[in-house]
């Protein structure tokens, strides 16, 4: 561990408090001049640290860098933090993931980015990742330690807890639309990319990599005119009463729990957060789109439309939008 980085842990970990230099030297067995060059270094990273006469280094409250340090003391497990890395910038968390889930075959790895140049949604679609105002993850899963009778249930699960974490942190009631969208106040403010690595030779999903993207403090006029009429953020005025990392520890917290439920109580848990039920809505399949009423989840957690012919339907995936 570096220098900066174990003094950033001991800021964090006393966030809104003073620390003597002196303490942190003895307590890291290194001269005071080189805790001052650690502050300069993270000062000069954008970290607001006061200095204190008499009293020592104090990291505000406010400070919203994503690092390990600053995500470790909300982990439930400290242990946690070694399968986590964050970096300033990357193209896609999911692509990273990837490949490092196949070079080094890491289980329950986790990719954080402060920024997505090439963010991903599904079919191909991109997902605006701006730095500093967002929380952009991805996790690295192998299905046989989730235990889930339908690897499909993942995205479920997912939405579900990354909503459950939304509204343990801020009082905030996001609810979700079918199939991997969050909204809150009607405007999507997360979404879930849920990618496979399959086996050639046996055709088994040997991981599984689920993405995770929340606008957290993007204002409204920041996103692009296509999508400035879907998109929205937890905090669209910009002022936060959270932190990404405490929003990373706590779906970390979550995602990683050693036991995860079974598919039923996951579908349950969707099922309850899920807003479209019994609405008017129109499906897209491919080309092809017709109306429907949106009659319940089965225990894949497909959707049952029913169409205007009074006709039930099953839809596993396809785009679904409400009327
Ligand atoms: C998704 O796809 O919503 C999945 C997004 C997953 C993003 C995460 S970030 C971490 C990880 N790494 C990645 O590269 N991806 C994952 P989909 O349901 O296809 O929705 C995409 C559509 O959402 C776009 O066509 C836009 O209409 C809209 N959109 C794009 N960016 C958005 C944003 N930041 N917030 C809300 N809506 C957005």
């Amino acid at each position: 561990m570096s220098t900066k980085s174990s003094v950033l842990e001991i800021l964090e970990n006393n966030r809104g408090k003073s620390i003597s230099g002196e303490y942190i030297a003895t307590e890291l067995g290194l001269s005071r001049n080189m805790i001052w060059r650690a502050i300069k270094d993270l000062r000069s990273e954008g970290y607001s640290i006061k200095a204190i006469t008499n009293k020592g280094y104090q990291l505000e409250t406010d400070n919203d860098i994503l690092s390990v340090e600053g995500i470790k003391p909300f982990l439930s497990t400290p242990d946690l933090a070694n399968n986590i890395r964050v970096y300033k910038t990357l193209d896609s968390t999911n692509k990273e993931a990837k490949i490092q889930a196949i070079s080094q075959e890491t289980l329950g790895s986790v990719i954080i980015s402060n920024e997505q140049t090439q963010g991903r949604g599904r079919f191909g679609r991109n997902y605006y990742s701006p730095a500093d105002t967002g929380l952009y993850m991805s996790f690295i899963l192998k299905p046989e330690a989730l235990n889930l009778a339908h690897p499909t249930t993942i995205t479920a699960y997912t939405a579900w807890r990354v909503c459950e974490a939304i509204e343990t942190l801020s009082g905030l009631s996001p609810s979700i639309k079918w199939v991997n969208d969050i909204y809150l106040n009607g405007k999507k403010v997360a979404g879930i990319l849920t990618e496979a690595i399959a086996d050639f030779e046996t055709r088994n999903i040997s991981t599984l990599i689920v993405g995770i993207g929340i606008n957290v403090t993007t204002k409204q006029k920041m996103f692009p005119r296509e999508i400035q009429n879907i998109a929205g953020s937890l905090y669209p005025s910009g002022n936060s009463t959270i932190t990404r990392n405490q929003l990373a520890a706590e779906i970390i917290n979550r995602m990683l729990e050693t036991a995860i439920p079974k598919d039923d109580i996951i579908l349950e848990q969707y099922k309850k957060r899920l807003f479209m039920l019994n609405q008017e809505i129109t499906v897209f399949q491919g080309k092809n789109q017709y109306k429907a009423k949106a009659i319940d989840l089965n225990n894949r957690g497909n959707l049952i439309v029913q169409n205007e012919q009074g006709e039930t339907q099953e839809l596993s995936s396809g785009e679904i939008s409400i009327k």
